[in-house]
């Protein structure tokens, strides 16, 4: 036991991981490795809530796995696990939706947004938020490090939780969220208007963590600015070097003031060939720990962790049990 707060995030295994991803959520996922109790997983289970290939399937679980060792989530300092090994969570999450509003999924601006995008609504898409507040309350985190499209989702976990502390007795901490206060959302680089996202099917719009030097160059060259040659913060009159400069500033450690002070006047050609040199050097060292992980060793880490994650939910799963009525007479 470790008096350390715990924090707990997911990543969906739908796809290429990408800077927004990288920024918005996992490196703050790595950094509280150090003054928290870290719970991390893929979260496997919410990405069949849209189409997908079980034959592939089994391939981009572990890839996702790889990349967020890469990044370097460390599975001796956290429980790291696939979400669908873990049976707790679907548990946790049918006693949850017992005790969730339908008025209130139905405010769910993500479910909206992907329905509106034409993917078909079914009931796991509905209710992904429930089974995301299990996730989260299960291991009874305090902290949440997500990004801003994940805010109104974290705000419903804060109603369940509240809502069965009410009923059952004070079981679950009232998790708060760690959105970061640069780069919450990192915009697409085709259309600034709209977040950089991994169903996105324009592949400039989105750099990947695993791209070769050359082809983020290439993408950052290519993203949309405006015609106004000023390189300036300005989300309303210029969202596209806005955005820019929010990644700049996150891979260079420098300020926003900053980077406008020497780059006002540069022109967007030496402005964007400077982005591309701090995401490459951000990026750089994720590339060479993914190449030297062994597919093997990841998966034998994974189960590893799933059996350490089996065990905690376990305990904290028989409280819930117990005030909820079902503990084994
Ligand atoms: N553009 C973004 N900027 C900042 N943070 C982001 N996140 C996602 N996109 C951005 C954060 O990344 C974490 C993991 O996300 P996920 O894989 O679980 O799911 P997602 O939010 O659905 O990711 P995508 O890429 O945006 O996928 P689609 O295309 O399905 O919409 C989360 O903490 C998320 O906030």
């Amino acid at each position: 036991m470790t008096d350390k707060k715990r924090v707990f995030s997911g990543l969906q295994p739908t796809g290429d991981i990408h800077l927004g991803n990288y920024l918005g959520a996992l490196k703050n996922w790595v950094k509280l490795q150090d003054d928290y109790d870290p719970v991390y997983c893929v979260v496997d289970l919410h990405a069949i809530t849209v189409d997908y290939d079980p034959a592939i399937y089994q391939r981009e679980r572990l890839e996702a796995a790889k990349v967020l060792m890469a990044c370097g989530i460390d599975p001796q300092r956290s429980l790291f696990y696939f979400q669908s090994q873990v049976p707790q969570h679907t548990e946790l999450s049918w006693i949850l939706g017992t005790m969730t509003p339908m008025g209130v999924l139905n405010r769910m601006t993500q479910y909206k947004d992907k329905v509106d995008k034409g993917i078909a609504a079914n009931f796991g898409l509905f209710a992904y938020p429930v089974l995301m507040a299990a996730d989260i309350l299960l291991y009874r985190a305090h902290l949440v490090p997500v990004g801003d499209d994940q805010k109104q989702h974290l705000e419903m976990t804060r109603d369940i939780a509240e809502r069965f502390n009410n009923r059952f007795g004070e079981v679950f901490p009232i998790p708060d969220p760690l959105i970061p206060e640069h780069t919450a959302r990192v915009m697409s680089l085709s259309d600034p208007t709209s977040k950089m996202s991994k169903s996105d099917p324009n592949l400039k719009s989105r750099v990947l963590v695993l791209d070769s030097p050359d082809v983020i160059r290439k993408k950052l060259r290519s993203a949309v600015t405006d015609s106004d040659p000023d390189v300036r913060y300005d989300w309303t009159a210029k969202p596209g070097v806005s955005n820019l400069l929010e990644i700049f500033s996150a891979c260079s450690g420098r300020t926003i003031d900053d980077l406008e002070g020497e780059y006002q006047s540069s022109g967007y050609g030496v402005f964007k060939d400077a982005v591309a040199d701090a995401v490459i050097a951000e990026l750089a060292p994720i590339s060479k720990a993914y190449d030297a992980l062994d597919d093997g060793e990841v998966s034998a880490l994974m189960a590893t962790g799933a059996a350490r994650a089996r065990d905690l939910a376990e305990e904290y799963q028989e409280e819930v049990r117990r005030v909820t009525g079902f503990a084994a007479p």
